[in-house]
């Protein structure tokens, strides 16, 4: 686990399109995660990704789908910055996280120096295992009402560095309908809770990202997705053309 700030704000790569990443960089963000739990990525892509997001110099995470060594192990050996794992409920299912994506002591991840996280081989097997553990972040998705209850134990298992509040998922696996404030109460209960106990702290933002981390103690955030940029661009570019304007000045 780093001792460095967590990165600040993200993007989603959704398409399997690398040059996301590209714009996304040059667009500012401080990390991007590429979705491989619900886009369209494959690993020959997402490695094209994460090579080419260290290039651009924006930290390149990967949301795996689960925990399966076919799901962690090439993100990590292809140089992922951190891994993002949904559905993480209790404490168990963060021991199981933490046990698929460490090295020994921690866990029984595979160890191979030969891909881009042990630079090709060029990096010796005991610093590759060290970053492997010291600086690779893994990040846990709090989704449910029982991950919101246990997020201080959750986000102080050994190996876990922070937590993701997700917010659809929690609304839908909870059955809250939008708006609903009981579930509103819940979020802010585990964000205190994160606070009083510095466990760090992420989730989305739509249009509130200031006030997430100004006065609700996120430490990052993720702002949106390649997909929803695009369509939400395009639409305003046509709507532009194709609203009716009142005629002015007749
Ligand atoms: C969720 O909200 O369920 C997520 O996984 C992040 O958008
Ligand atoms: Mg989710």
């Amino acid at each position: 686990m780093t001792g460095d700030a967590f990165p600040r704000l993200g993007a989603w790569v959704k398409l399997p399109a690398p040059e996301s990443v590209e714009l996304l960089a040059l667009a500012g963000f401080d990390f991007v995660v590429i979705d491989a739990e619900h886009g369209v990525i494959d690993t020959r892509t997402m490695s094209t990704m994460i090579g080419l997001a260290r290039g651009c110099g924006v930290a390149p995470f990967v949301r795996v789908a689960g925990i399966a060594p076919r799901d962690v192990q090439v993100p990590l050996d292809a140089g992922a910055a951190g891994l993002f794992v949904p559905q993480i409920d209790d404490v168990a299912g963060a021991r199981d996280a933490v046990g698929a994506t460490r090295f020994p002591p921690l866990g029984r991840r595979g160890a191979s120096n030969s891909g881009r996280a042990g630079r090709w081989g060029l990096d010796a097997l005991g610093d590759y295992l060290r970053a492997g553990n010291d600086e690779v972040r893994l990040v846990v998705q709090a989704e449910s009402v029982g991950a919101l209850d246990a997020i201080v134990e959750i986000g102080e298992v050994a190996g876990i560095d922070a937590v993701f509040i997700g917010p659809t998922d929690l609304a839908v696996s909870g059955r809250f309908r939008e708006g609903d404030d009981r579930l509103a109460d819940l979020v802010v209960a585990a964000e205190r809770r994160c606070a009083d106990h510095h466990v760090t702290l992420g989730t989305t933002a739509s249009g509130n990202a200031s006030e997430l981390l100004d006065r609700r103690g996120y430490d990052f955030l993720v702002l949106g997705a390649d997909t929803a940029m695009l369509r939400q661009g395009a639409h305003a570019l046509v709507s532009d053309v194709r609203t009716p304007r009142k005629a002015v000045g007749r």
